[in-house]
C-alpha cells in the first residue's frame, strides 16, 4: 500500500536502521544522508520516512510531507554551508532514477554545470 515501508526497498531499510547510512539529519517525517556513491563534495539524499516511488507521487499523496523534504534540503544546505546548491528529483528511470523511494539529491561544494547531463 502506497505510504507502507516496502520489504524490497533499500531506503526503507535505510529508514528503519537495517541497512547503515551516514546519518546528517533526522526529522518526524524525513532522514537525511550521505550519498554512497558522491558526485559532489556535498551530496546528501533527504528521504521520507514514509514510501513512495518518486517525489512525484509524494507531494500528490502527502504534500505536507513532501513539503518537509523540500524544507529540509534547504536545512542540510545550510548545516554543510552551502551558498549555492541543486536540488534533484530523478523521476524514471529514463532519467536516471535508480531507487524507487523519493528521495531529494543536494548537490554542492564545486561549481555545477547548466544545462545538466
Ligand atoms: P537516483 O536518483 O535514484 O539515481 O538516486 C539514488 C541514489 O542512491 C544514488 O545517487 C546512489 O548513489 C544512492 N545510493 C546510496 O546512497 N546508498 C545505497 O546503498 C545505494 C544507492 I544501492
Amino acid at each position: 500500500m502506497a505510504g507502507e515501508p516496502q520489504a524490497d526497498c533499500l531506503f526503507c531499510k535505510i529508514v528503519a536502521g537495517e541497512v547503515p547510512a551516514t546519518l546528517v539529519r533526522e526529522t518526524e517525517t524525513t532522514v537525511a544522508f550521505r550519498d554512497i556513491n558522491p558526485q559532489a563534495p556535498t551530496h546528501v539524499l533527504v528521504i521520507p520516512r514514509v514510501h513512495h516511488r518518486d517525489a512525484a507521487t509524494l507531494a500528490a499523496a502527502e504534500p505536507q510531507i513532501a513539503a518537509d523534504m523540500l524544507r529540509e534540503t534547504a536545512e542540510v544546505a545550510a548545516g554543510e554551508k552551502l551558498d549555492s546548491y541543486r536540488v534533484v528529483f530523478n523521476t524514471g528511470s529514463g532519467a536516471g532514477q535508480t531507487v524507487f523511494h523519493a528521495h531529494a539529491h543536494v548537490l554542492g561544494g564545486r561549481g555545477l554545470q547548466w544545462p545538466p547531463g
